[in-house]
C-alpha cells in the first residue's frame, strides 16, 4: 500500500508540475492526504466569469477542486459537452466537477446554483 501511495503521489506531482506550478505555490501534494484522488464526484463551488461556447471554454473562479489536489483560483477550463454552457452565463453561480484529460483540465459536470 506503501508503494502505491508513492505512486500516486509522485503522478499527482507530475500533474501539477505542468499547467498549475505558479498557483501552486509551496503544498507540493507530495505528503499526500489524497488516497483516494482519482474521484471526480465532488463537486466543487464556483462562479462564472466568461462563457465561450464557439471554443468550449468556461472561465471559473472555483474554490478548491479536491480531486485535482487545486487551490482556489480564476481559471479557463474545457468543458466536455458545449451544452453545458447552455444553462449558465457570467456571474452565475454553479457547482462544477472537473478532472484532467489529455493535458487539459475539463468539465465533466456543471450547474447552477440557485440562491
Ligand atoms: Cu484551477
Amino acid at each position: 500500500m506503501k508503494m502505491k501511495a508513492h505512486t500516486l503521489a509522485l503522478s499527482l506531482a507530475l500533474l501539477l508540475g505542468t499547467g498549475h506550478a505558479l498557483a501552486q505555490s509551496q503544498d507540493s501534494g507530495h505528503d499526500s492526504h489524497h488516497t483516494t484522488a482519482s474521484s471526480a464526484s465532488d463537486m466543487t463551488e464556483a462562479e462564472v466569469r466568461k462563457v465561450d461556447k464557439a471554443a468550449k471554454k468556461i472561465t471559473l473562479k472555483h474554490g478548491q477542486i479536491k480531486n485535482l489536489d487545486m487551490p482556489p483560483m480564476t481559471m479557463v477550463f474545457q468543458v466536455k459537452d458545449a451544452a453545458l454552457l447552455e444553462q449558465v452565463q457570467a456571474g452565475d453561480k454553479v457547482r462544477f466537477t472537473a478532472d484532467k484529460v489529455g493535458g487539459a483540465y475539463l468539465v465533466l459536470t456543471l450547474e447552477p446554483v440557485k440562491n
